[in-house]
């Protein structure tokens, strides 16, 4: 097989690049390791941002995500057993997130990928990538026993962080920042309406919770836990009253429980790339970076990435200049290391840390009472939230 771009992933990054290069004639094909009934299992994002909206509606794939989409101007601050209200849309001047699950928008863009015939190929095992250093870079996948060859002008490395792009470039290459967390999220979805109208972030003297949700009647949770943890430590029971424990009485007694739909515990971590290509390799989304999920911006990372690079490839082929694939790396990276620092920052700050101390605690507690009580303190987190401009 012979296409324009190979693109490997089929989650949120991977579907999108699809979609915005079959919009302008490119020919790509999608590898994914995983069925698509796996990848619509994965239960991930909850927040877009305008960018994410705006992408998805330039995909002319935004229909469904507008018609059951939440919009919200806000979310509450739950500290010293208070919520205080960011009222974004106030703060920013009328912006506004959009609570619709990363499972739906990868649905939607599957959808419209099955409906004009293009190529994905599921459960694609092996996948290795081959001359990407050289103008006729090479895929090979194996399927049903066989393997098989895909030559292509561009690969696209939207495999996530476990992916196996970014571990095929030379070492020499690139460098890699990370820091790791020592917690992570419990996450529960369950079929029970939300415990308030926008998002509570809660910082307990239990740890934190993260009260989110996906409709008027889906619910999602997440509990800041040990990384020793077990799922199976987990019953029902227990994480709902382990919620109960960090929010505030009213939330406590509005709190609906049900029997969990899913339940994980993912760790945190802040990882970049730099720089996000090599040669003819492109490296987009989680592949190239992770965000600890506190501020809700790694889907809209990708999206942003995903933007850049259909530009850049798009750029590539109807003016057959190199300038904008030249610059991708650069262009991204500027926006990705901001909301890294954002979700550095607000992880920091919403986490219970026994390991700084005393004082780091009461840091802690001087820095929650001055964002909620300083205009510029709480435009700058309300800002970010909702995502600093291109
Ligand atoms: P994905 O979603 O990991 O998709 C990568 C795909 O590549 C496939 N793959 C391979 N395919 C072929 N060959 C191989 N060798 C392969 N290796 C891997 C995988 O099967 C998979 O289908 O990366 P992508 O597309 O870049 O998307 C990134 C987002 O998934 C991620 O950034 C967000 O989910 C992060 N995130 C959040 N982001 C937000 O913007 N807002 C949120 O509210 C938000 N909440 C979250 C989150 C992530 C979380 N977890 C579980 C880490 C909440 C959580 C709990
Ligand atoms: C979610 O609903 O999964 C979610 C929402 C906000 C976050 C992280 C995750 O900051």
């Amino acid at each position: 097989m012979r296409v324009q771009v190979a693109i490997v992933g089929g989650g949120p990054s991977g579907q999108l690049l699809g979609r915005l290069l079959q919009q302008a004639g490119i020919d790509a094909v999608i590898l994914e390791r995983q069925s698509g009934d796996y990848v619509l299992g994965r239960i991930r994002a909850g927040v877009l941002e305008q960018v994410c909206i705006d992408l998805m509606d330039e995909a002319g794939v935004g229909e469904r995500m507008h018609r059951e989409g939440l919009i919200h101007g806000g979310f509450d601050m739950l500290f010293n057993g208070e919520r205080h209200r960011i009222d974004m849309e106030q703060l920013t001047g009328g912006k506004h997130v959009m609570v619709y699950g990363q499972t739906e928008l990868t649905r939607d863009l599957m959808d419209a990928r099955r409906a004009a015939g293009l190529t994905t190929i599921y459960q694609a095992g092996n996948v290795t990538v081959h001359d990407f250093d050289t103008a006729k870079p090479r895929v090979r996948y194996e399927k049903d026993g066989q393997t098989h060859e895909i030559e292509c002008d561009f690969i696209a490395g939207c495999d996530g962080f476990h992916g196996i792009c970014r571990a095929s470039i030379p070492r020499r290459a690139i460098h890699e920042y990370e820091k790791t967390y020592p917690f992570g999220w419990l996450g529960v979805l369950s079929e029970t309406p939300p415990v308030h109208e926008e998002l509570i972030y809660a910082n307990s003297p239990r740890g934190f919770a993260l009260c989110s949700q996906r409709s008027h009647s889906r619910s999602r949770y997440y509990l800041q836990v040990p990384l020793t943890d077990k799922v199976e430590d987990w019953s029902d029971e227990t994480f709902w009253q382990e919620l109960r424990l960090r929010l505030d009485p009213d939330a406590r007694e509005k709190l609906v429980t049900g029997p969990s739909i899913e339940k994980s515990i993912a760790p945190l971590r802040s990882f970049v790339t730099e720089p996000m290509h090599f040669g003819r390799m492109f490296l987009a989304g989680d592949a190239a970076h992770i965000v600890p999920p506190t501020g809700a911006k790694g889907l809209n990372l990708a999206a942003t990435d995903v933007k850049y690079l259909s530009g850049a490839l798009i750029e590539f082929y109807q003016d057959r200049s190199e300038a904008a694939i030249g610059h991708y790396s650069e262009r991204c990276l500027r926006r990705i290391w901001r909301a890294e620092r954002f979700s550095w920052w607000f992880t920091s700050l919403m986490h219970r840390f026994p390991e700084n101390g005393e004082i780091g605690q009461k840091f802690q507690e001087a820095e929650l009472d001055y964002l909620v009580n300083s205009r510029a303190a709480s435009t700058s987190l309300a800002e970010n939230y909702v995502g600093l401009p291109l």
